[in-house]
This record gives C-alpha cells, structure tokens and sequence, in this order.
C-alpha cells in the first residue's frame, strides 16, 4: 500500500538534507553494513578483488548512494501511485542481478538496518519514528519488489 503525503515529505525532507554528503554516507551506511554481516563483503565484485582499503574504493560510494536515492524514489512512488513503479525491465534486472549475486533476506534485513541508522546519524535532530517508519515502508517496499525478479533470468 501508498505513502502519505506527510510520510513522502519526511523521506523526501531527510534526504534532502543530507544528500550534498552523500558520499561520506554511502561509505557510512556500508561499513555499517558489513560491521554486522563481514560476509556480506564477498558479495560485491569490486570490493572481492580489490586491494585498496574499503574508504578509497571508487566505486562504493555511487554504489551506496544509489540505494539511498531509490528509496527516495519508491517513497515518491508510493505516495503516487500506491505502488512502486520502476519500468518492469529494470525491475527485472535488479532482480537478477540480486540473484545472481547470492543475494538473501537476511542481507535485505541488515541493509534495512544500516540505511535507517545511517540517516538517523546524518539528521538528528529530524529523526523520529514517523521519519523511520516512512523511509522503512519505502525501503520495505522497494525491496518487495526486487525480490519478486529475484530468479534466473529467463
Ligand atoms: C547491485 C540496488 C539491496 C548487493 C545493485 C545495483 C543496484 C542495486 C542499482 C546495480 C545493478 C547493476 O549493476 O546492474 C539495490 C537496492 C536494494 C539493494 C535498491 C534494496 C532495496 C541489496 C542487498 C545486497 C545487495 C540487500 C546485499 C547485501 C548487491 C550486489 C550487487 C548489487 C552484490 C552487484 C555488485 C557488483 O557489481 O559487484 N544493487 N540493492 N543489494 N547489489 Fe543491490
Ligand atoms: C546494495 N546494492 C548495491 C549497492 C549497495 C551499496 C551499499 C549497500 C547496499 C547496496
């Protein structure tokens, strides 16, 4: 089900806000991710073969960033059309990459986790639970729809 239009303006409000740093918070939100899942480090080609430490890789933080701004998308989407409304195709091929990438719930589980702490931390005194509960349905729901495509690709 939809966002309200109050819980589309704290998601849309935070990120806002916190988006000219988006670079230090993509490197926030994934060493949160990987202090409590290491494993989930092995995931990920770029940082599989990569010799340089975790804060100089280039590519982590348009990585990271990327899944913030698309949870700002979904809430907008939510807000407007009640659902989430990515073109099919890419819904498709995020799906199987995902898969292909031996991505699991619990690793959706430990994400949601990192991405809420991570803009608790980068809006303070913003945050509340309306907030977390607006970008959690967003987060939520855009990963529902991902792991619906999450299947050999076809
Ligand atoms: C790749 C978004 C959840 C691991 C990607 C890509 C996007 C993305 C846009 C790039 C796709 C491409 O290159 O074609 C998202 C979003 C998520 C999510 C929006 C949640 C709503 C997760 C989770 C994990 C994960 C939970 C595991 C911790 C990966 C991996 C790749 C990937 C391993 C491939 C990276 C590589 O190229 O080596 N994701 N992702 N993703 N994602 Fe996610
Ligand atoms: C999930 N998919 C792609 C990139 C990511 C970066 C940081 C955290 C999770 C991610």
């Amino acid at each position: 089900s939809g966002l309200t239009e109050e819980q589309e303006a704290l998601v849309v409000k935070s990120w806002n806000s916190v988006k000219k740093n988006s670079g230090e918070l993509g490197l926030k939100f994934f060493i949160k991710i990987f202090e409590i899942a290491p494993s989930a480090k092995k995931l990920f080609s770029f940082l599989k073969d990569s010799d340089v430490p975790l804060e100089q890789n280039p590519k982590l933080k348009p990585h990271a960033v990327t899944v913030f701004v698309m949870t700002c998308e979904s809430a907008v989407q939510l807000r407007k059309a009640g659902k989430v409304t990515l073109k099919e195709s890419s819904l498709k091929d995020l799906g199987a990459t995902h898969f292909k990438y031996g991505v699991v719930d619990e690793h959706f589980e430990v994400t949601k986790y990192a991405l809420l702490e991570t803009i608790k931390e980068a809006v303070p005194e913003m945050w509340s639970p309306e907030m977390k509960n607006a970008w959690a349905e967003a987060y939520d729901q855009l990963a529902a729809a991902i792991k619906i495509e999450m299947k050999p690709p076809s």
